[in-house]
């Protein structure tokens, strides 16, 4: 079964429950067993406004198919009363597929490894703190693009 890497956001509402019950709702998937979660990260919003986020990492093993497992990540955004009222608006719950195995995927519906998190600190840190090692496919070592990205804000305000 892939690794899969799920990226967790939230920035509006009770945003450090919503990340951790998001953590407990992906445990549960079928087909599914969690094989890590990262530390609960608070971060300064990136190309977007609004509070501060809190974000994590977590990697999954799961026989569910990517565009399944997408469907999975989207009932439990709504789940979460997750709203889109315009791009990057601030958020209850965001649930990112960041890596699936070591597949490439470009179709209408999903891109993977996710264009963004190279340039993204929120990403890269609890990814890198689960998977030290961790080669993205298509662009080499995630930890080779931590200096890039060493201007944003972030702190870890829990361990797991
Ligand atoms: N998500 C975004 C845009 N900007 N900034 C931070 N710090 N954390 C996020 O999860 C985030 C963001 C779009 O999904
Ligand atoms: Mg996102
Ligand atoms: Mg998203």
């Amino acid at each position: 079964m892939p690794a899969v890497y799920i990226g967790i956001g939230a920035n509006l509402g009770a945003a450090q429950d919503s990340v951790q019950q998001a953590i407990a709702r992906l445990c549960a998937l079928p087909q599914t067993q969690m094989q890590a979660s990262s530390g609960l990260y608070s971060s300064a919003p990136i190309d977007a406004g609004g509070d501060d986020y809190i974000n994590a990492v977590v990697c999954l093993e799961t026989a569910l198919g990517a565009e399944d497992l997408l469907r999975h990540l989207q009932a439990i955004e709504l789940a979460f009363g997750r709203e889109r009222p315009y791009r990057n608006a601030p958020r209850t719950l965001d649930l990112d597929l960041l890596l699936y195995g070591d597949e490439q995927i470009a179709t209408t519906a999903l891109t993977v490894p996710h264009p963004r998190m190279t340039e993204r600190a929120f990403v890269l840190l609890p990814l890198l703190q689960i998977a030290p090692d961790i080669h993205i496919p298509g662009r080499g070592a995630a930890q080779a693009w931590m200096a890039s990205v060493a201007a944003q804000r972030i702190q870890i305000i829990s361990i797991n």
